[in-house]
């Protein structure tokens, strides 16, 4: 990812919309095609209008996104899965405080490339850590805040890794074995049945413009709705 995801409070505020803010997330397995398909969302939102601030989890905010390396960093082989979750919700602490919530206050929309269901997917399902010190988490750090909309897009383990590791070398999630990624899959699968109101489940093993289409009709049936008839 060349984008430079770092946001810039003065910036936030001078862009503020007219439209009231959106938060949009998207979620799914390594290779699953978020950063893609995130890319053609905004040019899209961008041509209906609505000029999204863009951003990704771990990371957001230079501290973030240092964080991010930490988790990221193959050097940290052995980090304890505490350690990981609290760095995972230390991260987003920042990134709500100074840049999520600022842009939603002001009425500007938010997509962001992974939030709180990667945590359930990934430290929940795939590191086995009890849902419930998810959530204390999440309430001590969100207060109540949740995406709109979730678009998660759902691959076979073994298409989506094969896609992650044509493009670059294995960081510390990504040199996890198959049964890490398949219990990924399953938790994510869940969030879907769980949350139907708030997420919706794309299948990635199409084109690129396959997956753009159904992410556009999504966003349309569930936020632009309102937007364009105005
Ligand atoms: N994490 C994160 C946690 O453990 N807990 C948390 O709470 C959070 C927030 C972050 C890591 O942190 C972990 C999860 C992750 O391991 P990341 O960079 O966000 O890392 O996640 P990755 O999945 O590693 O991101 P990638 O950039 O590798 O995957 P994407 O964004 O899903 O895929 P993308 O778009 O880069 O595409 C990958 C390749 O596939 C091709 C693309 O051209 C690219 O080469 N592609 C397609 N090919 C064929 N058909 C299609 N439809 C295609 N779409 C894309």
């Amino acid at each position: 990812m060349n984008t430079d995801w770092r946001s810039d409070d003065g910036l936030l505020s001078a862009q503020s919309g007219a439209h009231p803010g959106r938060f949009i997330t998207l979620e799914g397995g390594e290779g699953a095609g978020k950063t893609t398909q995130l890319r053609r969302l905004v040019a899209w939102l961008q041509e209906q209008g609505v000029d999204p601030l863009v951003t990704r989890e771990p990371g957001g905010t230079a501290a973030a996104e240092r964080m991010r390396g930490l988790l990221l960093d193959s050097a940290n082989v052995g980090l304890s899965i505490d350690a990981e979750l609290l760095l995972v919700f230390a991260a987003r602490a920042d990134h709500l405080a100074r840049c999520i919530e600022p842009a939603l206050a002001a009425g500007r929309w938010v997509v962001c490339d992974r939030f709180t269901d990667a945590t359930y997917a990934y430290q929940g399902g795939g590191r086995g850590l009890e849902r419930s010190r998810i959530e204390v988490l999440e309430r001590f750090v969100q207060r109540g805040l949740q995406p709109d909309l979730t678009l998660l897009l759902d691959l076979p383990v073994a298409q989506g890794l094969a896609r992650a590791r044509q493009r670059s070398s294995p960081d510390r999630f990504e040199a996890e074995d198959l049964a890490f990624f398949e219990r990924v899959r399953t938790a994510y699968r869940e969030i879907a049945e769980r949350s139907a109101d708030r997420v919706c489940l794309i299948r990635a093993d199409q084109t690129e413009e396959a997956v753009a289409a159904e992410v556009k009709a999504c966003v349309a049936r569930r936020l632009l709705a309102g937007v364009l008839s105005r």
